[in-house]
């Protein structure tokens, strides 16, 4: 990682990517991030569990989601918290399909699915599903690449140390952002190599997934560094763990923190976040764009004042 102070400025935008090349059709990237609305069809979710195991009460939450601007809906039939115990595919199939079939063709937002079972994704790709969010980066399921390839499927690589039953027993990193680059890099090239195309391939720092708040933080304040990937940067910190420990109050109401976290991934140009919370973000986001908080900082002295 280069050591010299640098913040990302318009001059730097022209490499970063700008469209999400998706199974069907394709997406801008603009200067304010595209939201990904968490659906989470379980019983177990950290924030969300459920809520919406109910086929009903899940589709019409994914509407609620689309209404409130969300870009994308990513629909989840296995809890990915710490601890969680893994459920087989025919649970997850049983608990996601429903939904996807009354939502597919008609819900206007393209639809991922969070996945890293290949039987899931191919069902859920077959039901209108266009891209395989797999918090393995691919490798939890040696029929996932293949998928991906033939179906043309968008992919979000994810980085994660360990597996959700022990990530988050004492994770350790010598240089926390430097090797979570290196892992999305190797990552990349491997979709690459296997014949997915760059402008399918988005990445993302796994915030949560086997991190120390020093980690979280680091890789907070670092996303930008990812540009350099060429693939559009995805971060999920929707009412994540490091918010409460930031605040020093494991019952805080984390939504407030998830926005104040948004607003830094924004200014960094992080062109995708996934969160809950649609509406609120995506006015937060709104404001802050018109605020001048995406506009490069200006750069010298500041110009004397009256005197
Ligand atoms: N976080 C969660 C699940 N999937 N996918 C990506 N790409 N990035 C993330 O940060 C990410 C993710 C965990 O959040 P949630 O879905 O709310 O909880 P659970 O895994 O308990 O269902």
């Amino acid at each position: 990682m280069s050591e010299e102070p640098f913040y990302p400025t318009d001059d730097f935008r022209p490499m970063w990517a700008a469209v999400w090349q998706l199974r069907t059709r394709r997406l801008a990237l603009g200067r304010r991030p595209l939201l990904m609305g968490v659906l989470n069809v379980t019983p177990d979710s950290f924030s969300d569990g459920g809520q919406f195991l109910e086929p009903q009460a899940a589709v019409d939450h994914a509407w609620r989601l689309a209404a409130e601007g969300a870009d994308i809906l990513d629909i989840g039939g296995e809890s990915t918290r710490p601890y969680a115990q893994p459920v087989p595919a025919q649970e997850e199939l049983r608990r996601v399909m429903p939904v996807l079939e009354a939502l597919a063709g008609r819900l206007p937002i393209p639809i991922s699915i969070d996945t890293y079972k290949a039987a899931v994704a191919r069902q859920a790709l077959d039901a209108g599903a266009e891209i395989i969010n797999d918090v393995t980066a691919l490798r939890g399921d040696p029929a996932m690449v293949p998928l991906a390839v033939q179906t043309g499927a968008a992919v979000c690589l994810m980085h994660m140390q360990g597996t959700p039953q022990t990530m988050q027993e004492n994770p350790q990193y010598e240089d926390v952002v430097g090797e979570v680059y290196e892992f999305l890099r190797r990552r990349r090239d491997a979709a690459l190599a296997a014949g997915i195309p760059l402008e399918r391939i988005a990445v993302d720092p796994g915030i949560g997934f086997g991190k120390q708040l020093e980690h979280n933080l680091a890789l907070l304040q670092n996303a930008w560094r990812l540009h350099a990937l060429g693939c559009p940067v995805l971060v999920g910190p929707s009412r994540k763990r490091f918010i409460g420990q930031v605040l020093g109050d494991s019952e805080a109401d984390r939504r407030y923190g998830t926005v104040g976290a948004a607003l830094a991934l924004a200014r960094q140009g992080v062109q995708i976040l996934r969160v809950h919370d649609v509406a609120m973000v995506r006015q937060a986001l709104m404001v802050f764009e018109a605020a001048g908080g995406l506009d490069p900082i200006p750069l010298g002295a500041p110009p004397a004042g009256p005197t």
